[in-house]
């Protein structure tokens, strides 16, 4: 089967996944509204191309935290990926290197940091971080990935608590036996009191504030990163906490649901940011042209994270490559019909701001 654009993968996701695996991974929280608006935004949004621009030549590269990636887009953190494929993370890994661009590796992988640095050793990588109610166990996986030379830290806020997917909760959805969280595999002595998804769900703490993003700047050197801000407060709020950067994101609609669509929030945390520190968003990203939205608005790089776990599904690394591929394909193409010829050209003019 050919495969010509994300949907091509959804669908082959759909049909070879197990009921209970597809969907946790399609699961939005509640009535899913915030989920399905992730995408509906960019369908909402129109450009303004410009012509005649000698498009014979064209540069999708850019940077993030100062490195470069062959385009705008990279993997974001989904959790337990050898439900997906039996290779899991460490294909994704490879997957993505292949690529050049940056993969953000979850804490909850079904392969370790370990395993993961090893099958991609050339992989540019950043981390997601939870912060535990027990911090020595936040802080023992800071130090294992900066070791392992992590690149950034992205501190994941948006999850006090798991948001109420109905069909995981009918389905009693829960990791099977065969497959544990690596990362936690002999780090996590005691037996946990409370579970979701059959790991530990007791860990998390609920009562994380912005005094433990300079807990964090305590322990590391890396650059840290906050996703899950949809707001202009939140963003000014990260900035004067001196992070590097924030990922406008809702958590794939999985968590609040009647939140703000990511891309009908950026505009507002990238005004209030004005270049202090990067933002960048996910949810909802399945086209080129999505891309070429999302930079148009401000954002530095986009990550996916569901089309890569369809990827995965579809073919292991070679699925992921080709994911990011057709991504990067239809990203040139609509740089070249709207008249860019490398990212810098891109910019707010290329939005009809009036069908906003
Ligand atoms: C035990 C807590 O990000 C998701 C993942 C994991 C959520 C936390 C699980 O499913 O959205």
């Amino acid at each position: 089967m050919a495969m010509v654009c994300l949907t091509d993968f959804e669908e082959y996701a759909k049909e070879h996944l197990s009921k209970a695996t597809w969907d946790y991974y399609a699961a939005g929280a509640d009535e899913c509204c915030t989920r399905d608006d992730n995408l509906l935004a960019y369908k909402r949004i129109r450009l303004r191309p410009r012509i005649l621009r000698d498009v014979s030549v064209s540069d999708t590269r850019t940077t993030v935290q100062g490195t470069e990636i062959s385009f705008p887009v990279g993997i974001a953190p989904t959790a337990f990926h050898c439900l997906a494929w039996h290779e899991g993370e460490m294909a994704t890994a490879r997957g993505t290197e292949a690529v050049n661009t940056c993969y953000i590796t979850s804490t909850y992988s079904t392969c370790s940091v370990e395993e993961i640095v090893a099958a991609a050793p050339n992989g540019y990588r950043w981390f997601q971080l939870y912060v535990y109610r027990d911090r020595k166990l936040s802080e023992s996986i800071v130090h294992r990935v900066e070791a392992l030379g992590y690149k950034a830290l992205v501190l994941t806020v948006d999850v006090p608590y798991t948001g109420k997917r109905r069909n995981d909760i009918r389905n009693q959805f829960k990791l099977p036996p065969h497959l544990k969280v690596k990362n936690f595999d002999g780090v996590i002595q005691e037996a946990a009191s409370s579970e979701e998804y059959g790991i530990p769900s007791n860990t998390l703490d609920p009562s994380i504030s912005w005094k433990d993003v300079y807990w964090l700047q305590s322990l590391t050197r890396l650059p840290i990163i906050i996703k899950g801000i949809l707001t202009k407060e939140d963003a000014e709020l990260a900035v004067e906490h001196g992070v590097q950067g924030i990922i406008v994101s809702n958590h794939g609609g999985r968590q609040l649901d009647g939140g703000p669509a990511t891309i009908d929030a950026l505009s507002e945390i990238v005004d209030t940011v004005q270049g202090r520190i990067e933002v960048y968003l996910d949810g909802g990203i399945r086209t080129g042209s999505d891309v070429l939205k999302a930079v148009a608005l401000g954002a530095k790089c986009v990550f996916i994270g569901r089309p890569a776990v369809w990827g995965l599904a579809y073919k292991g690394e070679e699925g992921v490559r080709e994911v990011l591929q057709i991504l990067n394909d239809e990203f040139r193409l609509s740089m070249a019909l709207s008249g860019c010829r490398n990212v810098a050209e891109i910019n707010r003019n290329l939005i009809q701001f009036s069908k906003l």
